[in-house]
């Protein structure tokens, strides 16, 4: 049976997840969630994740929410795409980046596109935007190192590392971020969007 996704067509979250489902070939239903009709937030949504966003996956009698537990739940369904890392070092070191992106990166992305693009003016924090664009740069600082030493985040293999940060990434050019300050980063960049499912994924 195809697994559901829930998910708002623009969101960098969402698409981390269909991004994922693209690599590993599963099918898969597509199941829209307006944010902007606040659909997120009926009680019917709400009784699939509790936490009232997007993504959520729902595979036959298994509910899961939060992005990155997604990727990793599909790497384990799909082990022969090998996208999860193998040994306990490497799934480590790909944690590592999903727990980066969550917990660092994401909000960052987040606080800018709320506070430049999607609040009303009034609602708006030109302080918040400053230190998320502080804190973003940080963290590219950090993608950038990685990346001059190897092809991808987790070492020699592509991984769920690569997908979930790339998501975040992609909406870069939409905020007006520059990546080419970060050349083994924007180099980065634009091999994971030769990927055939990127480009089904943000096409
Ligand atoms: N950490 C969560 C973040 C999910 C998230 O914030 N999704 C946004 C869309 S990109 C959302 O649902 N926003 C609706 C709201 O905040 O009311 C994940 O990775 O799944």
């Amino acid at each position: 049976l195809p697994v559901k996704l829930y998910g708002f067509p623009f969101s960098p979250n969402t698409r981390r997840v269909l991004f994922m489902l693209h690599e590993v070939n599963a099918p898969h239903e597509f199941v829209p969630v307006d944010l902007t009709q606040g659909e997120h937030r009926t009680p019917e949504y709400l009784a699939l994740n509790p936490n009232g966003r997007v993504p959520c996956l729902v595979d036959q009698d298994f509910i899961l929410w939060e992005s990155n537990a997604i990727l990793q739940y599909l790497a384990a369904r799909f082990p022969e795409h090998h996208l999860g890392g193998e040994r306990p070092r490497e799934r480590a070191d790909i944690a590592c980046w999903l727990f980066l992106n969550a917990a660092h990166l994401g909000p960052a992305v987040a606080h800018i596109f709320a506070h430049t693009m999607r609040l009303p003016e009034e609602k708006r924090i030109p302080a918040l935007v400053e230190s998320a664009r502080a804190e973003l740069a940080r963290c590219f600082g950090v993608l950038e190192g990685k990346l001059a030493q190897s092809p991808w985040l987790a070492g020699t293999n592509f991984t769920i590392a690569d997908i979930s940060v790339a998501a975040t990434t992609s909406v870069a050019p939409m905020l007006g971020i520059d990546l080419s300050p970060y050349p083994s980063l924007a180099a980065w960049d634009r091999r994971v969007a030769e990927r055939p499912a990127y480009r089904k994924t943000f096409a």
